[in-house]
């Protein structure tokens, strides 16, 4: 087993707890504690192999780390790491699928449930006294009975997600980058097409110029009055002043969102409103989960330094022929 406890790795934000613990007791952990990379001195700067993170890292960071060989990241979702940049510059990027794939499906279910049914409004209601003082809970406009579904983003967790919804007994279709040859369900290359053809869209795509903003004021429309619109993928696949406007004027009728556009800041229009579910970003946040996402961030730095694989590239660090150090 290589010795990697000499080896500098950089924690430039917060980190989930256990992991940051084994991380210090495995390599030469340093941390920026959320100050800008400029500040640390040029030398400890030259000194930095690898970096684990949450978030963001930009082409720019990167080239403040002349030695960074590679960026762990924490969370499927890399759209705040500029792969591209690492790829064309030999710098490897790693992410933690799989192991959350069936958190968030299950959470997404809940989000659903939630949302259609007024779970967390029901609940609210009889912990004000409600129920006793004025009667029952009125009875919820909405219903997953009779609903078909749109999954944006079929990927990992939106299979994951079509699987569970299977045994709910709704239809289901999906919008993707290409056509899967592994489902059944009806494909649409077009998300307004989607959109028209169901009543409940779910994102589950990637954040990311590809994306962005991809939820607009004409898909919303497309799903029309009745609309519910979930959101576990990115808060930038969504246009949120669109949705606030459609969630305001029923263009469609409600929302159940995880993710934000600028997260944790949620705009005080959308917490105003009766009609949205909104969540605090916690699809994969259960200790068994993070944990999980953790050995895999520490797995991929152990495996690059003593000049392994690691377990889950990203698709540009595996298309730029990177697998393994040097
Ligand atoms: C994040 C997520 O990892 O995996 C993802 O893409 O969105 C989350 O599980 C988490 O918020 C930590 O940044």
């Amino acid at each position: 087993m290589t010795d990697t406890k000499t080896i500098p790795v950089l924690i430039p934000g917060r980190m989930h707890a256990g992991t940051l613990e084994a991380l210090q007791g495995l390599f030469d952990v340093r941390q920026a504690q959320g100050q800008p990379i400029e500040s640390l001195s040029e030398s400890e700067r030259a000194g930095i192999r690898g970096v684990a993170l949450m978030g963001v890292f930009t082409a720019e960071m990167m080239k403040l780390l002349p030695n960074l060989e590679i960026i762990a990241h924490f969370g499927v979702g890399y759209d705040g790491v500029d792969a591209g940049y690492a790829a064309a510059n030999g710098i490897m990027v790693t992410n933690t699928p799989d192991v959350l794939t069936d958190e968030v499906a299950d959470t997404t279910i809940g989000l659903l449930l939630n949302t259609v049914r007024e779970l967390s409004r029901a609940e609210a209601y009889l912990r004000a006294g409600n129920w006793e003082k004025n009667g029952n809970y009125p009875l919820t406009k909405t219903t997953l009975r009779g609903r078909s579904v749109g999954i944006m983003g079929l990927g990992r967790i939106g299979l994951a997600i079509a699987r569970r919804l299977e045994g709910f007994g709704v239809p289901i279709a999906y919008y993707n980058r290409s056509e899967r040859d592994d489902v059944a369900y009806a494909y649409h290359p077009d998300l307004k097409s989607l959109a028209a053809a169901v009543d409940t869209l779910i994102v589950a795509a990637p954040g990311g110029a590809g994306t962005d903003k991809a939820v607009d004021a004409a898909v919303l429309a497309a799903l029309g009055p009745d609309g519910v619109l979930i959101n576990i993928g990115r808060g930038t696949v969504v246009d949120e002043d669109a949705l606030i406007a459609a969630l305001q004027n029923g263009t469609i009728r409600a929302a159940g969102l995880d993710v934000f556009a600028r997260e944790p800041h949620v705009p005080q229009a959308l917490i105003d409103l009766d009609n949205a579910v909104l969540l605090p970003h916690v699809a994969s946040a259960s200790e068994h989960t993070r944990q999980q996402m953790g050995n895999l961030v520490i797995q991929n730095l152990e495996a690059w330094f003593s000049g392994r694989p690691p377990a889950t590239p990203v698709p540009e660090a595996v298309k730029a022929g990177l697998e393994r150090r040097g």
